[in-house]
């Protein structure tokens, strides 16, 4: 027998404070709204509860605050920390796939090389997430996007996966002021023209999409400072504020990349079983051995198209459209 559970490897990557351990632990909290008990549920390791818990709760803590303002929010991710999400289905005792979110420190990434241990993740990762700072793009010109998301450094990066079909998703963060004034064709215009060239250098098979999420919601960029620093190189401060003294955590689109993953992962989990049985796969149709992946499929694109906006998603096809 092929072994029941595929192992699908998401690695994180984003500068420092971009909003990388926010999504995951606001996706591993809206996983509930894919959780059907006759279809598909998802288990975590008690550690990965501990993380995502723990830092949901002090993101939710953010609206607490007198007024408009705001509280602290999370502590940046000094270690990089290894999570996991299984899925698993009501027929099977195992579960079929397990999701690895690998969330690297955007400290730890240099402007020069990457570790051994990053090298390793870039390796075998199956899907990338590259979070993208919106204030950075948008804000005076971009004058920040350098600093904030630095673009080049990931292409870099990427470049012995280069010569194979990637699996690229764009996460666009604290997107909110530009979601409400409607711009978000905008915030994908100026993406696609800081990635251009990693876009551009993808394989063809590969998949390549941006997905702007609103992790909390109603706090918005209040101003953008601009700071020195002792060398007197300037770099920016954030200030973010609630949209009204009652505004509520209230995620927005941000089971959209988990979307994309999920099917990337499924596919590639029933391709990998087939595969192994080889010229027997009569057989397994026969006894439906794949169905109850298929049918979770089915119902994760089913709950994602109820509970996203369609507009917040551009797929590589569309891309090619922008500008
Ligand atoms: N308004 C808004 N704020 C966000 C969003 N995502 C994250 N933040 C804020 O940004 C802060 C930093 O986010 P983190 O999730 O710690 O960033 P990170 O990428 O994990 O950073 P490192 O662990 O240092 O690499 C959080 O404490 C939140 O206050 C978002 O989508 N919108
Ligand atoms: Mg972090």
């Amino acid at each position: 027998m092929p072994s029941s559970r595929t192992n699908f490897n998401i690695l994180m990557l984003g500068k420092r404070g971009t909003g990388k351990t926010s999504m995951l632990a606001v996706l591993w909290n809206e996983l509930k709204k894919f959780t059907s008990r006759e279809i598909v549920y998802f288990r975590q390791d008690w550690q990965t509860s501990n993380i995502f818990g723990e830092a949901l709760s002090q993101l939710k803590e953010m609206f607490n605050s007198p007024g408009l303002s705001i509280g602290e929010g999370i502590e940046g991710t000094d270690e990089p920390q290894d999570l996991s999400i299984e899925l698993c289905t009501p027929n099977h005792t195992e579960p079929h796939l397990q999701l690895n979110f690998w969330d690297y420190s955007g400290g730890l990434l240099s402007a020069k090389n990457a570790t051994e241990e990053l090298n390793q993740k870039i390796n075998d990762a199956h899907i990338f997430f590259i979070i993208v700072d919106a204030p950075a793009l948008m804000e005076l010109n971009g004058k920040f996007n350098n600093i904030r998301n630095n673009p080049d450094y990931f292409r870099n990066l990427l470049n012995n996966r280069l010569n194979e079909p990637l699996n690229v998703v764009f996460i666009v963060t604290k997107s909110e002021k530009y979601v409400r004034k409607n711009m978000k064709k905008n915030l994908f215009q100026k993406v696609k023209a800081s990635y251009y060239e990693l876009i551009e250098e993808l394989r063809p098979g590969s998949n390549c999409s941006i997905c702007i999420v609103q992790t909390l919601g109603q706090i918005v960029l209040n101003e953008l400072l601009v700071n020195k620093d002792s060398a007197g190189r300037e770099y920016p401060i954030y200030t973010f504020s609630k949209v009204s003294e009652n505004s509520k955590f209230n995620p927005k689109d941000v089971t959209l990349p988990f979307q994309i993953l999920l099917q990337n992962a499924i596919i590639s989990s029933i391709n990998e079983r087939r595969a192994s049985w080889d010229g027997l796969n009569w057989l397994r149709d026969l006894v439906g051995r794949d169905y109850d992946l298929a049918q979770a499929l089915n119902h994760i694109s089913e709950v994602t198209k109820v509970n996203n906006d369609s507009s917040s998603l551009v797929e590589f096809s569309d891309l090619k459209e922008i500008i």
